[in-house]
């Protein structure tokens, strides 16, 4: 299948290209860096060194063996996206080109703006340029499981049966997004679905959860073909932080209670669940939702898992809640359904031990990197609006 990855260059767009053409499809990739720029402005650097994108097509091709299809442009530009799609005719489109970060969108009014324009634009474009170039690709977007927050009630994976006043429907289930971000996404789900219902388009919208790890095995050992890794405030989620802060001995920051439950998958898992996605597609107009996540923790217990594992790398890690900066709920009822990708044969990973093991071994030997790029990990951005870094609890 001829798959064209839009945020090629991204933690998950990089791993995926590799994965799929191991598996025999031919992909493409669009990218404009811009992840490295907003690391770059948080005043971080990528754990892991990555190469740049001419390295990484070289050592692509010696390693996967064939080409990836590289257009460089901005996913809102309209002309451009839709040049690229009509040269190289994709069958699928994996949409992963966004700004990810809950915190950097709550910054302020700039960063706020520039999340919701960057994102509903860009997935706006594409939805056209889709209709206008190949009306009969899929498209793999991704979403968030933040799309539906943390409701008092079951989530169920998208749709749900309503009765009012003796009249019953299929809705999509409300959404209760908690950052400028998540609701960026949410926004996207409203536009991806009436295109398909207006358009005959078709699409699988993933709710994704919060992803960790340091590689798949596909990469190989090739230094050109890692995939970035980030820690700090804004682009570091959970559980990548908490490895980093364990490798250069600063204290595992649970927030507030740190009760919030999260569903989490690892990035191999990640791969497996879109490559399944895509290998899977729906029928022509149809709109349908993953719930994509592997296990239900609160980010307490991940904290404990995480020091239990680097004490067996010899590290001595400490636990110590801080002031949350955010505007969450820290205490609440989670109970999402996931069955959709297990009935096309999703096969969870299962062993967050092994990962973390993986994880601090890659991660070890870049604790100067990590180190020198301490400050960015401390929180200050808050949901208040307000800039000030949270103290220990
Ligand atoms: N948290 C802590 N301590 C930290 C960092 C985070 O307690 O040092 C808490 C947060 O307050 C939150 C939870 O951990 O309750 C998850 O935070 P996160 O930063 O790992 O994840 P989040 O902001 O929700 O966003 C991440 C990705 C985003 C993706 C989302 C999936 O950045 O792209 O959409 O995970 S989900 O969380 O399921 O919405």
């Amino acid at each position: 299948m001829r798959v064209m990855i839009c945020g090629v260059d991204g933690y998950l767009g990089w791993p995926l290209s590799i994965y799929l053409a191991k598996r025999g499809h031919e992909v493409g990739g669009i990218d404009n860096y811009m992840r490295r720029a907003w690391v770059g402005e948080m005043g971080s650097q990528s754990a892991i060194p990555i190469a740049k994108m001419a390295e990484r097509l070289l050592a692509y091709r010696e390693n996967v063996g064939r080409n990836l299809r590289f257009y460089k442009g901005d996913l809102a530009d309209y002309n451009f996206v839709l040049n690229a799609y009509k040269s190289f005719r994709p069958e699928a489109i994996v949409y992963l080109g966004e700004m990810p970060s809950a915190p950097y969108s709550m910054i302020d009014v700039h960063h706020a703006v520039f999340t919701q324009t960057n994102n509903l634009i860009g997935t706006l474009v594409t939805l056209y340029a889709m209709r206008e170039a190949v009306p009969e690709c899929q498209l793999v977007k991704l979403g968030t499981m933040g799309e539906y927050g943390t409701p008092n009630v079951d989530i169920p994976e998208g749709f749900f049966e309503i009765e009012y006043r003796g009249r019953k429907d299929r809705m999509m289930f409300p959404r209760k997004a908690g950052s400028w971000y998540h609701q960026s996404k949410v926004h996207d789900t409203n536009n991806v679905e009436m295109a398909c219902r207006l358009w005959g388009l078709c699409s699988t919208d993933i709710m994704q959860g919060v992803v960790y790890g340091t590689r798949i095995d596909e990469m190989g050992e090739d230094t050109d073909l890692k995939t970035r890794f980030d820690f700090d405030q804004c682009f570091g989620t959970a559980i990548n932080r908490f490895c980093a802060q364990a490798v250069i001995g600063l204290p595992l920051t649970p927030y507030g209670k740190g009760q919030q439950r999260r569903g989490f998958l690892p990035l191999c898992d990640s791969m497996q669940c879109l490559t399944l996605a895509i290998e899977n597609p729906p029928r022509p107009g149809e709109y349908r939702t993953f719930n994509q996540f592997e296990e239900v923790y609160n980010i307490t217990e991940l904290a404990r898992k995480i020091q239990s594992v680097g004490n067996k790398f010899g590290l001595d890690v400490e636990i110590l809640p801080l002031e949350n900066p955010r505007i969450e709920q820290e205490e609440h009822y989670y109970n999402p359904d996931h069955q959709h990708l297990f009935d096309l044969g999703y096969k969870p990973t299962h062993d967050m031990e092994r990962e973390l093991e993986i994880m601090f071994r890659d991660l070890i030997p870049h604790r100067e990197r990590i180190e020198s790029r301490k400050e960015a990990q401390f929180p200050d951005i808050r949901w208040d609006g307000t800039r000030r870094r949270s103290k220990y609890l």
